[in-house]
């Protein structure tokens, strides 16, 4: 059976909404950040980057939540997530989960794992990372919403896992002070996704 290596509130929200909506059966393994048990040598054996999220598939083990994605939706999800029309559409698809992979998603991380930059004792440098945060994020959500949300979803008329993405990076945005008053479509996308059973539940057990 599949395998979810997951932690609330991290961008591992995405993959397990994803096998979620698919119906596959999975079993969702939570660790626990109390203990930083993704630095724990029984959970590095599993991904040496000490991240999450990680699936565990009779293939092998995949790590990289645009790569999680695709590996679910081409495999498990042709019902709910229409295939890609062509080629270009699919590489539309991975170029805006890649924008969300590469930069927001690392524009964000500056707020708390500043130490990949620069050393935990430079105090300033760290502050002065975790300053540029919510102006770092607020231009990706503007970029997005100008230029790269089609409407109704991401990618035009069909749900994705772009959407899954994204609902996965704008779960941030109140921690990271960004009012999303200031960007209603992604206020209106938040409100559409969580009107999905599958993903409300997946919301509702990573809060618990
Ligand atoms: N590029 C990876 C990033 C994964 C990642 O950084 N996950 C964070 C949680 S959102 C994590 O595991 N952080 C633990 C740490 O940095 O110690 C992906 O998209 O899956």
């Amino acid at each position: 059976m599949l395998k979810l290596f997951y932690n609330a509130g991290s961008i591992a929200l995405a993959s397990h909404i994803a096998l979620e909506e698919t119906g596959v059966n999975y079993e969702g393994i939570r660790l626990n950040s109390a203990i930083l048990e993704h630095t724990l040598p029984e959970y590095l054996a599993i991904n040496p980057k000490g991240r999450v999220p990680s699936l565990v598939t009779e293939h092998g083990i995949l790590t990289e939540t645009p790569a999680i994605l695709l590996y679910i939706a081409q495999r498990f999800g042709s019902d709910v997530f229409p295939p890609p029309a062509d080629i270009f559409d699919l590489a539309q698809l991975q170029s805006f989960n890649s924008y969300l992979c590469s930069t927001a998603h690392v524009n964000h991380a500056h707020r708390m794992r500043g130490k990949r930059w620069v050393d935990e004792s430079d105090s300033h440098a760290i502050k002065a990372m975790q300053a540029k945060v919510t102006r770092n994020m607020q231009e990706c959500f503007a970029l997005i919403e100008a230029e790269m949300f089609k409407g109704p979803w991401v990618m035009g008329e069909d749900y994705s896992i772009a959407d899954i993405y994204l609902f996965s990076i704008t779960q941030w945005m109140e921690g990271d002070s960004v009012d999303i008053n200031d960007f209603p479509v992604m206020k209106a996308h938040r409100a559409a996704m969580l009107a999905r059973p599958a993903v409300k539940y997946i919301v509702d057990k990573h809060a618990a």
